[in-house]
């Protein structure tokens, strides 16, 4: 039997329920033609949205909300520090209490350099990129009492907390313990938790260990840098297994799992590698039945072993993303869904890697560039205003499985991702119009530059509201204060 995720069933209940399917263009013709510049006469899907306000799926956590960098981009002590404002301004804006998760395949090549110093450099904020590919001989990158002190500045400033990633591949167990004291010390209420390890499922791939390398192998050296890690600071939290993708390694671990494990990690990437000719936009803006099946199985991994999962370390394509798909419009609209997908399966955290010019990065800048948000950021930020939010289950009539819609309470929200290449008319429940919209909108789903979210209080109610193609709205459905137009 099929297995579907909560969000395919009432898909699936809607398509049951659908009062008139459209036809619409498929969306890699709609593309095609755009670039041909002839715009399709437009179909509108209609649909109607009937949220059962009585039920809660789940509680958006106010941790939701998180970034992931490469451990190495600390051995530039300056970038995350309270003297780096830009990035803490960009920070705070995404989220009043984000995580940091700093990790990566670079984490296995950092040094704990207690007496040392920090690599010299004349450029301020020097920014690691993310990890373009894995397998090459790296140089070790020293990480000095100076950056951890500055961290602890940095999301001091920012109301930020940090997973803080210890290498395993290329551990010298005593310099990783003192590592984690001075870390744990340091830090202090700001650590959520350490990490031992990046992807252990791949150290065979990344050749840091001999073929045949396996779950059993890989938990016997974990256990044996948590005990001494536990040994030497014994209310020490960690998070894993940081696996990519393979969740026979979460559940192992799970059932494997000291109390000390707080959470459950994994890591995901929606398409890869950039070289593939199908990775694409209209790819990313497609619905995943895998990835669904994914997200089940993580919710009954996590439900079972009643720990919760966070997606660590995540983005739209692996080996540091791909140009005109990972920088452009349509990656905010696929992290929106994305973020919105994982809170409604009960996820913990989704954690979004980056760095420097990186492709996927959401906040680019650093080596002497100005920080500035990139096209991604926007889709977090249409999120800020759920966090902590309980969400309610949605029945949609006239089912489009490019258009995403949630339901929010508190005050009472539907979100709605048209993915789609045609307008969606949203028809609200009855007796519960539109007070205010909030648009995320660009050009096209390829721009840039130019993408808005802005945020209108209607004149009049609405009791349906059009959401153009390629655009994401947040309507509120009850009167109230409405936050500045961001
Ligand atoms: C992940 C690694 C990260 C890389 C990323 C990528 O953990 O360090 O930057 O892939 O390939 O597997 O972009």
């Amino acid at each position: 039997m099929p297995i579907f995720s909560r969000r395919a069933v009432l898909s699936r209940f809607a398509a049951l329920a659908a009062v008139q399917m459209m036809r619409k263009p498929s969306m890699a013709r709609a593309l095609a033609m755009k670039i041909k510049e002839q715009p399709p006469a437009r179909d509108v899907i209609s649909l109607s949205a009937l949220p059962a306000w009585d039920k809660t799926i789940s509680t958006i956590s106010p941790e939701m909300m998180g970034l992931s960098y490469e451990s190495s981009q600390l051995s530039a002590p300056d970038f995350f520090s309270s003297a780096n404002t830009e990035l803490i301004g960009l920070f705070k804006k995404l989220s009043p209490r984000g995580v940091l998760r700093l990790g990566g395949n670079l984490s296995e090549y950092t040094q704990w350099t207690p007496q040392g110093a920090s690599i010299a450099t004349d450029v301020p904020f020097r920014a690691v990129m993310p990890d373009p590919s894995s397998g090459k001989t790296i140089q070790p990158m020293p990480l000095t009492p100076t950056a951890i002190r500055n961290l602890r500045g940095f999301l001091n400033q920012t109301g930020w907390h940090a997973i803080y990633g210890l290498k395993l591949a290329h551990a010298e167990p005593a310099l990783v313990v003192e590592e984690a004291k001075f870390v744990a010390e340091t830090l202090g209420p700001r650590l959520i938790s350490f990490q031992i390890g990046n992807e252990p499922n791949h150290y065979v791939l990344n050749r840091l260990r001999a073929p045949g390398y396996n779950f059993s192998n890989y938990f016997a050296e974990w256990s044996r840098l948590h005990s001494a890690v536990v040994k030497a600071l014994p209310s020490a939290k960690f998070a894993g297994p940081d696996i990519a993708e393979d969740l026979n390694w979460v559940r192992q671990f799970a059932a494997a799992a000291p109390p000390s494990v707080v959470m459950l990690t994994g890591h995901h990437y929606a398409e890869g590698p950039p070289s593939d000719s199908s990775v694409t936009v209209e790819k990313l803006l497609s619905p995943d039945p895998n990835f669904d099946c994914h997200v089940e199985k993580i919710e009954a991994i996590s439900r079972s072993a009643r720990i919760p999962y966070a997606m660590a370390e995540t983005n739209s394509c692996y080996n540091a993303g791909k140009a005109g798909v990972s920088d452009v419009f349509a990656s905010a609209l696929w992290a929106a869904d994305y973020t919105l997908q994982l809170a409604q399966a009960s996820q913990n955290g989704v954690y979004f890697h980056g760095g420097g010019a990186g492709l996927y990065t959401p906040i680019a800048g650093g080596s002497g560039k100005p920080f500035e948000p990139r096209p991604i950021y926007y889709g977090l930020l249409l999120c800020r205003d759920l966090l902590g939010c309980e969400m309610a289950p949605v029945t949609v009539t006239a089912h489009s499985a490019d258009v995403s819609i949630y339901a929010l309470k508190h005050p009472n929200r539907i979100v709605v991702i048209n993915k789609d290449a045609s307008d969606a008319l949203i028809n609200l429940p009855a007796n519960q119009p539109a007070f205010v919209v909030q648009r995320l909108a660009a050009p096209s789903p390829e721009s840039k530059i130019g993408i808005r979210l802005t945020r209108q209080r209607l004149d009049k109610p609405l009791a349906s509201v059009q959401v153009p193609k390629f655009s994401a709205a947040a309507i509120t459905l009850e009167r109230g204060s409405v936050a500045e137009a961001v």
